[in-house]
Formats: structure tokens, sequence, C-alpha cells
């Protein structure tokens, strides 16, 4: 019998009012692995009314207090390690090598947003006249996260960490295919010394649970990952209520690798940026733009280097490539698969097929896939596939790379690949995306910002400008004049004008 875990609200877990529930199966095999309480819109409002009542203690608290909470909350998940990794791995299926190294970082984000939030210093304007004039950043109340499946602790902490720091307080929709490690933060969020009612999460769908959360008047902001469409449908919800809502979307990001640079390392850079995670990131090296006099000798050594991927259980350290999420995100990768051969007329040179190997059938195992002839309008060059597919596109001169990576409909991540510092600004200076690598992929760090131009969204995380989209300013004017200010009066003073 699988373990059953509920929705968390007010510090504590809870069956749905509906006494629905619903499964998360481990996608190395499509065993079940916990039953979990199916939250939909009744205990959306639940969540909120708790979140509501928590938000005068917690937004009471100094900041510098809450600091503190935040970085006893660091302590607790740092030693509650070994548990959410093995979680993480059955719900979503990454290799153990990748979630240990990913989940030993998130303390820091807790660490960097205490510290933001005991430094801030707000501001004092000019302001003409005898005035003192100043700005205090106060919280927005209850605030919604929508997360994702792919990096489910990662993309969460992002957005609690600043809500957390600058006093607000939260419903979470967690994917319906990743809920359990938001769930599990619930106790550290209580044994840190969260007040309760400040962190709730509500296991569900998007068309219910999320529905609800995104549509409801009583929260003030919306911080969504996910894709381009549910992007679309949730910002036309906020604008409707003239909250805030912060998005980040799909992308096609581009490796561009000039001549200058090892074959070696163009092919370790493509391997790391293209197939970690499955594929499943929305910074995920989706074209290789490699200048032509390398082309040839970069996809034979590619070829040569992914066959020696390691697939296996995600549990084993020396697991390298684990399955996708579900049958439904594989079954994408294997139509683009399709459509890249039979539509687009590009060539696969190695991969995209299920792998036969015992241990491996039963679970959304798909061998990453190589593809050359590509030419950057085709399908599989323009739309988001979120699985282990490269497109390997050759240039000729700088102008044409930097064209040939613009000429995507998204806009969050790419990086360059050169040994001279010169252009490597100058192209990363004509990019039109959020973030851009020199020489590295897929790096991360709390305090930097992150997020998309164009259709990969709105709004960054990370950084002093997340902690800042996690407040609203208030302007205090001050009149440090005793002197009677009468407008009305017919006594001959001058008047102000403004
Ligand atoms: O995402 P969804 P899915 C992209 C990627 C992937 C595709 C679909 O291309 O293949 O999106 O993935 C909630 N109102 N990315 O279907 O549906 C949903 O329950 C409110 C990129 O998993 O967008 C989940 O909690 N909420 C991305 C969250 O939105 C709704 C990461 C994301 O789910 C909703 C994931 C609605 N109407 C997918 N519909 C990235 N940027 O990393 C869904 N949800």
């Amino acid at each position: 019998m699988e373990r059953f875990w509920g929705v968390f609200i007010d510090g504590a877990q809870h069956a749905a009012l509906s006494g629905n529930t619903f499964t998360v199966e481990n996608p190395k095999n499509g065993e079940p692995i916990a039953q979990v309480a199916q939250g939909d819109a009744e205990d959306i409002e639940r969540a909120i009314d708790a979140a509501e009542q928590a938000f005068p203690v917690w937004s009471g608290m100094a900041p510098a207090e809450r600091a503190n909470v935040l970085h006893r909350f660091a302590d607790l998940f740092a030693k509650r390690l070994p548990d959410l990794i093995d979680l993480e791995v059955d719900q979503i299926g990454r290799p153990r090598r990748e979630m240990a190294a990913q989940l030993a970082r998130l303390p820091e984000w807790y660490t960097y947003f205490a510290a933001v939030a005991r430094t801030y210093e707000d501001t004092v304007p000019p302001f003409s006249g005898q005035y003192l004039n100043y700005t205090r950043r106060v919280p927005l109340g209850v605030v919604g996260h929508v997360t994702p499946w792919n990096h489910p602790l990662l993309i969460l902490t992002k957005k609690l960490a600043p809500s957390l720091a600058a006093g607000n307080t939260m419903v979470v929709k967690p994917s319906e295919l990743a809920p359990l490690t938001p769930l599990l933060l619930g106790d550290l969020f209580k044994e840190a010394g969260v007040p309760d009612g400040v962190y709730n999460v509500v296991p569900g769908f998007g068309a219910t649970a999320g529905q609800a959360l995104t549509t409801s008047a009583r929260v003030r902001k919306i911080d969504l990952t996910g894709g381009t469409e549910t992007g679309r449908h949730v910002a036309a919800a906020g604008g409707k209520n003239l909250i805030r809502v912060s998005a980040e979307l799909g992308g096609k990001a581009s490796l561009i690798a000039f001549d200058d640079t090892d074959v070696d390392r163009i092919v370790s850079a493509t391997l790391f940026a293209s197939f970690i995670a499955t594929g499943q990131t929305c910074v995920q090296g989706s074209r290789l733009l490699v200048h032509r006099s390398v082309h040839d000798a970069v996809v034979q050594k590619l070829v040569e280097r992914a066959k020696q991927i390691r697939m296996g259980d995600p549990l084993d350290n020396s697991t390298q490539l684990g399955p996708m999420i579900s049958a439904k995100q594989r079954d994408f990768v294997e139509r683009y698969v399709q459509i890249g051969q039979q539509e687009d007329g590009a060539t696969l040179v190695w991969g995209g097929q299920r792998p036969t190997a015992q241990g491996l059938a039963d679970g959304y195992y798909i061998e990453p896939a190589i593809f050359t002839d590509v030419r950057a309008n085709m399908r599989i060059a323009q739309e988001e596939i979120f699985g282990p597919l490269v497109c390997i596109i050759p240039f000729d001169t700088e102008e044409e790379a930097i064209a040939l990576a613009n000429d995507v409909p998204f806009g969050l991540a790419n990086s360059v690949w050169t040994r001279d510092v010169a252009r490597a600004h100058r192209v990363a200076h004509q990019l039109q995306s959020g973030i851009v690598w020199v020489n590295d992929h897929h790096r991360i760090d709390p305090a930097s910002p992150w997020g998309g131009f164009k259709l990969s969204g709105m709004g960054r995380e990370n950084g002093r400008v997340a902690y800042e989209e996690y407040t609203q300013i208030q302007n205090i004017i001050v009149n440090l004049s005793d002197q009677h200010f009468d407008w009305y009066a017919d006594d001959g003073q001058p008047k102000r004008y403004s």
C-alpha cells in the first residue's frame, strides 16, 4: 500500500474536502509510489483562508526575524537532503547524481534571500520643497505558486525564498506529477518555526486546483513555471484581477560554438546542455550552432560520446540518464523524432529509440537523439520538445550564428563558446535571451536574475529583482514645515501649484 499524502493547510496534512485522491507513479517502471489528496477549488479556498490569517503574523515580523527563520530552514533542508533526494528521484526519475548535485545547492537560496531581507535599504528620493520623502517595500499578501515537474524543488525554491523573505504567505499548486517533495517541505517549515498558514500546498490538477488558484481575486500575485500555453492562460486571468503575474515558460536555447574552441569542449558542453535531466529543462541546448569548419568532427565525436551515456535505474549512482517523466512526454519526443525525419527531412544520426535492455523496457526511457542537416525553419529547430534531442546546424559567420540563434519564438537562454573575449561580449549583446552564458551552460545562482525574453515569459526569478517583485512600494511624503497651508484662504499669500 502506497503512502498517503494530504493537502498541507495551516500547518498540517488533511484529506481533500472531496475525499478524492490521485496516484503518483515512478517513471522508471510506472509503479505507483503514493496516493495524494486531489485538491480542487474548495481546498484552494481553505488554503487561501489560512494564508490570509497568517499574513499579519508573518509580514508583521521584522525582516531580520524572518531571516533567522529562513536560516534555520536552510539548515534543516541540508540535514534532510538524503530524504529529499530519494523522494525527488522516485517521483521524477532523474538520476540520483543529478538530484544530489541540484538539491545540495538549494539552502543557498534561503540564506541569500534571508540576507537580502536583512540588508535591504529603502530609498529617500529627492522631493521639491521641505519634505522628507522615503519609500518602503511592503509584501503583497497571499501569493500563488504554480510549479512544474522537471525540477520540483529547485523551481519551487526559486519562488519560495524571495516571497517568504519579503513577508508574503502562499498557496502552492505543485505539478500533479511531482507533488511529494513540496508537501514534505511543509514539515520542515513547521520545524523551522514558520507560523502555520504561511506555507500551504494544494496538490491537484491544473484545470481544477490550478485554475481556482490563478483566478482567485484574493491572491495578489501568481508565479508560474510551465508551458507557454499555460502561461498565456494564467496571465490572462491575472489581467482580469489586475494582479502581478510572473511566468517562466518554454525555451529553445542554442549553443553557439566558434572554431577557436576545442572540439572536445564543444562536445562535452553539448552533452551537458542537451541531455542533462533527459533534456527536460527550459534551458535545454536544443540547437548546436557550430562553425562549419569543425562541424563534421563535432558530430562524429558527439555521436561516439552519446552512445556511451549510461541509462539505468535512477537510484543507482552510476546512472547518467534517467527516464522521461511520463509516457506522454516520452511519446511527445518520439513524435518529434519522426517529424524530424519524415516531415522536416533532417538526418537522425543517432538515438531516438526506446532502449530494449532489461530493466529499462517498463520505464519511459528514450535514447538521446542527434539530428544533422537541419535548417533553422524546421519544426524540430523551432518548437519546444523538452526532451533529449539536439539539432546541429553549421554556420559560416558570426552574423549568421546570431541570426540563427534569434530566429526562434522563445528567448530564455543561449550560450556562446569562444576564446575571443571581444566576440563573446559582442555576440552576447545581440542575443535576444534573458540569459547568456559564455563558455558554460545551465549555470544558476540565487543572486543572478533568471527569466526570459519573447515567449519565454515575464518577470525574473533570483536576485534582488525577485525580492522586489514580491513587494510593492509605499511612498511616504512627510511635510517638514510647521507653516499653516490654507489653499482657500483669501490671505494674499502665494499658493503652491501642485
Ligand atoms: O506543463 P503545464 P506540462 C513545457 C514543456 C512541456 C510542456 C507541458 O514544453 O513539454 O510545458 O508540460 C499547472 N491553470 N514546460 O503539461 O501544463 C499544472 O498543473 C492553472 C516548460 O507539465 O504548463 C502544473 O502545476 N494552472 C517548463 C503547471 O501548471 C495550470 C516546465 C505546469 O504545467 C493550468 C514544465 C491552468 N489552466 C513544462 N494548466 C519550464 N519552463 O521549465 C496547467 N497548470
